[in-house]
C-alpha cells in the first residue's frame, strides 16, 4: 500500500523534476531561440505540473512557472526606488556625432590606441530593472524617472523568457536591467484580437508592450506575449564564490561583453547581434550592417548603442548629469510618424487593380519626406478604419512603398469621412468591378484604360523584360496620350522623325531609342513571355513556361491541362495564361509584334525534374568569388533548379558569398544546407 506521504514525497520529486525541464525548454526556447520540443509537448509537460499542484498546493512555490499566468488584480503599482539609479542615454545622428563621442572617450581616458567598443543593437521597448536576491527573481520595477519606477513584479513575472531561477553560482544581489518588447507578428496577431474584440487597437509593438506591463491585472499580461533582453546591470552585492565582492562599478567579469556572456549563461536572454568594434570606423561599419539587418529582424529597434567595452574604463568616464559618457545611441531615421490624412484616390495598376492612395500632409519618415502613401484595398481600409481627415501613422520600412498603418483615433476630427470605391475609372471612364471572392477591385477597361496601356508598355520595356534602353515613364506617358502607341506592337514603328518630335527628346536621343527599341527584336523566350504582361506570370513562371514548351506556338495554344504540366504552375496560373491567349486582341497584339520583326527564341526542352537539383530552389545571397549572381542563376536553371529571391522553409539550398548578411542568417535559423561557390558547383557536376 502507498502510503499519502509517500505520494506527496513523489508528487514532489516530480514537480521539481517537471520545473527544472520547463525551465529548461524555456531557456532553449527564448534564449539559445533552438526548442527542443514542440509547443505541444511542452504544454503537456506544463498541464502535469499544475495538476500536481493543484493536489498539493503547498508544492506550489513562487518561482514555479505554472505562477507567471498572473495573480488577482492590483488596486495600484507601488513605487520601487532603484538601489542604483537608471541613467538615460545620449543621442547621436550621424557620423560626425559618433566621431566625436569617440574623440570625447580618448581624450578622456588618454588613449593612446582606438578604443575597444561593445556594440548593441538599440531596441525599441520599455526599459527595466530586474532583482534577484540569492538568485531568485523577487522585484521588478519599470525605469520611472531613473530614480523612482513603478512595481512591475506580477507583470513580469508572466513573461515566459525571463527566468525566475538564475542557472549558478550568482552574487546575493543582482539587479539585471535590459528592455521588454514585442515581437512585430505578435504585436499584429494582438491587434487583430484587440479589432476582433472591439477593443482598443495599439499604435505600434512599443505602445503595445507598455500597455501590456501597465496593465494592473497580471492575467492579461500573461495573455501577451511578451520578450525580454538584457542589455545592463544595477546593483550587485556579494560576489561569486571565491572572488572578490562585486559591487555595479566592479562586476564580476571585467568587460561589458563578458558581463553580458555571463548574463547569457545565468539564463537570461540577451541579444545575439552584438559585437566588439574598434574605433569609430568600427562602430560606423556595425551601424551599417545594423541598417542591413534592420528590414529582417522580428522586432523593432530604433538604432544602435555603443559602449566602452573596458568597465574600469567606464568607471573613470563617468557621467554628465544623468547620462554616461561612456556610452551613446547612434538613432536610425524613424520608421514610422505621424499625419494628416488628406484624402484618399485610387490608382489604376497594370491588370487593373484599383490601389487605394493616402494623400498626406507631407511628413519626413524612413530618411525622406513622404506625401502618398499606399493603403493596399477597400478592405483594408475598413479594417484599419481609416477615414479622410484622420490623423494617421505612417510607416516606411527600408525601400518598401510607405504604408498607412492606422488611424489615431483619439484624434479623429468631427467631419472624417469614409472612402468610398468609385464606380467608374478615374482614368478611363469604365466600370470598376470586383469579383465577390476577391480584394481587388479593377478597372474593366483592359488595354482600353490609358492607365494600364501605360504601365503594360512600362512592364514590357523594363530590364527584366525586353529591356529597352531610354524608354522611360514620361515617354511612354506622351506616345499614349498622343494615341501614337496603343500595344508593345506600336513601339517597333516608331520613327526617328516622329520621336525627335516629342518633349525632351532630341535628334541624338530619337536615333539612340530606335535602336534600342530594334536591339530587342530577339528576345529569349522566356523574358518575351514576361514582358506580354500575362496576370500571374512573373519572371520565372514566364522562364518556366518557356523551358517546358520550347516555342512561342506550343505556348499560345496550351491547353489548361497541358499548362498545368509546368512545375509551379498551378489552377489559378494556367487559367490565366489560357484565357490571356485565348482573347483574340491579345492574339492580334502578338500577331503584330511577329509581323514588326519581333521574333523570340526557342529552347531545347528540358525535364526539370530529372537531375540532382531538377526542382530544387535556391536562393543567392553575397559576392561570390569568380561568378556573377546572374551566371551562377543562369548555372541553376539551366540545371533545372529555381532560384529565388528570399529565403523561406520551402529553400532547398542558400549559395553565400562574401558579405552575405540577413539572408546566410536567416538560412542558418531554418536549417537549411548553405553552399559556397564551389559547393555549387560540385552540386552541379555530381
Ligand atoms: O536596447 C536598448 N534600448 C538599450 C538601452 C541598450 N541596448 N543599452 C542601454 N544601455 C543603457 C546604459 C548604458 C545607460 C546602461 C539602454 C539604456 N541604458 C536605456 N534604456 C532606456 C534608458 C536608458
Amino acid at each position: 500500500m502507498v502510503s499519502g506521504i509517500d505520494r506527496e514525497n513523489e508528487a514532489m520529486q516530480r514537480a521539481a523534476q517537471l520545473r527544472q525541464e520547463l525551465a529548461q525548454h524555456n531557456h532553449r526556447y527564448y534564449v539559445l531561440d533552438d526548442p527542443l520540443i514542440s509547443d505541444a509537448e511542452y504544454d503537456a509537460l506544463f498541464a502535469e505540473l499544475v495538476k500536481l499542484e493543484q493536489e498539493f498546493p503547498l508544492l506550489a512555490t513562487p518561482e514555479s512557472p505554472t505562477q507567471r499566468v498572473g495573480g488577482a488584480p492590483l488596486a495600484a503599482f507601488g513605487a520601487v526606488r532603484h538601489a542604483v539609479p537608471m541613467l538615460s542615454l545620449n543621442n547621436a545622428f550621424d557620423d560626425e556625432d559618433i566621431e566625436a563621442f569617440d574623440k570625447r572617450v580618448r581624450d578622456g581616458l588618454e588613449a593612446g590606441a582606438e578604443v575597444e567598443y561593445a556594440c548593441e543593437l538599440k531596441l525599441d521597448g520599455l526599459a527595466v530593472s530586474l532583482r534577484y536576491e540569492g538568485g531568485r527573481f523577487v522585484r521588478a520595477a519599470t525605469r520611472g524617472d531613473g530614480q523612482t519606477g513603478e512595481d512591475i513584479t506580477a507583470n513580469i513575472r508572466t513573461i515566459r523568457s525571463i527566468p525566475l531561477t538564475l542557472a549558478g553560482p550568482v552574487p546575493e544581489v543582482l539587479e539585471v536591467r535590459g528592455e521588454v518588447l514585442l515581437f512585430r507578428k505578435d504585436f499584429e496577431r494582438l491587434n487583430d484580437a484587440q479589432r476582433e474584440a472591439g477593443e482598443k487597437v495599439f499604435i505600434n509593438p512599443r505602445n503595445a508592450a507598455a500597455g501590456s506591463l501597465r496593465q494592473l491585472d497580471p492575467r492579461i499580461t500573461a495573455r501577451r506575449p511578451l520578450r525580454f533582453f538584457a542589455y545592463g546591470w544595477g546593483e550587485i552585492r556579494g560576489g561569486l564564490p571565491g572572488a572578490a565582492p562585486a559591487s555595479v562599478d566592479a562586476p564580476p567579469f571585467g568587460t561589458h561583453m563578458g558581463m553580458l556572456d555571463w548574463l547569457q549563461e545565468l539564463g537570461m536572454p540577451v541579444n545575439r547581434e552584438r559585437q566588439l568594434a574598434k574605433g569609430a570606423a568600427g562602430l560606423l561599419d556595425f551601424y551599417r550592417r545594423v541598417e542591413g539587418l534592420r528590414a529582417s529582424l522580428p522586432y523593432d529597434i530604433d538604432g544602435v548603442v555603443y559602449k566602452v567595452d573596458a568597465i574600469e574604463a567606464q568607471r573613470r568616464l563617468g557621467y554628465v548629469s544623468r547620462a554616461p559618457r561612456f556610452a551613446i545611441a547612434h538613432k536610425f531615421a524613424a520608421e514610422e510618424a505621424t499625419t494628416e490624412l488628406l484624402d484618399i484616390e485610387v490608382q489604376v495598376g497594370r491588370t487593373g487593380a484599383i490601389t487605394p492612395v493616402a494623400r498626406l500632409k507631407p511628413v519626413f519618415v524612413g530618411g525622406v519626406t513622404v506625401t502618398n502613401a499606399t493603403l493596399h484595398n477597400e478592405d483594408e481600409i475598413e479594417r484599419k478604419d481609416v477615414r479622410i481627415g484622420d490623423t494617421v501613422v505612417v510607416r516606411r520600412a527600408g525601400d518598401v512603398i510607405p504604408e498607412v498603418v492606422t488611424p489615431v483615433l483619439d484624434k479623429r476630427p468631427a467631419g472624417a469621412r469614409k472612402f468610398v470605391m468609385p464606380t467608374h475609372c478615374p482614368v478611363c471612364g469604365s466600370a470598376i468591378e470586383r469579383p465577390e471572392d476577391e480584394s481587388i477591385a479593377r478597372c474593366t477597361g483592359g488595354l482600353f484604360c490609358a492607365a494600364q496601356r501605360k504601365q503594360a508598355l512600362w512592364h514590357a520595356a523594363q530590364r527584366r523584360a525586353l529591356d529597352i534602353e531610354g524608354l522611360g515613364e514620361k515617354l511612354i506617358d506622351q506616345l499614349v496620350e498622343r494615341g501614337r502607341v496603343h500595344t508593345l506592337a506600336d513601339l517597333y514603328t516608331l520613327t526617328e522623325e516622329e520621336l525627335a518630335g516629342l518633349e525632351r527628346m532630341g535628334e541624338k536621343s530619337a536615333r539612340n531609342l530606335v535602336e534600342a527599341i530594334s536591339a530587342t527584336r530577339t528576345p529569349p523566350l522566356g523574358r518575351f513571355l514576361f514582358a506580354l504582361g500575362i496576370r500571374h506570370v512573373g519572371e520565372s513562371t514566364a522562364r518556366d513556361l518557356a523551358r517546358h514548351f520550347g516555342n512561342l506556338d506550343a505556348v499560345m495554344n496550351a491547353t489548361e491541362t497541358e499548362l498545368l504540366a509546368v512545375p509551379d504552375v498551378g489552377p489559378v496560373v494556367a487559367a490565366s495564361i489560357h484565357r490571356f491567349f485565348a482573347e483574340p486582341h491579345n492574339r492580334q497584339v502578338v500577331a503584330d509584334l511577329l509581323r514588326n520583326g519581333v521574333t523570340p527564341g526557342t529552347e531545347t526542352v528540358v525535364d526539370r525534374t530529372a537531375g540532382p537539383i531538377g526542382g530544387k530552389i535556391f536562393v543567392l545571397t553575397g559576392t561570390l568569388p569568380t561568378l556573377t549572381r546572374e551566371e551562377a542563376a543562369d548555372l541553376i536553371r539551366a540545371a533545372g533548379g529555381k532560384v529565388t529571391g528570399s529565403v523561406s522553409k520551402k529553400t532547398h539550398y542558400v549559395v553565400a558569398g562574401a558579405d552575405a548578411g540577413s539572408k546566410l542568417a536567416k538560412a542558418q535559423e531554418l536549417g537549411i544546407a548553405v553552399l559556397d561557390e564551389d559547393g555549387l558547383k560540385a552540386l552541379l557536376q555530381s
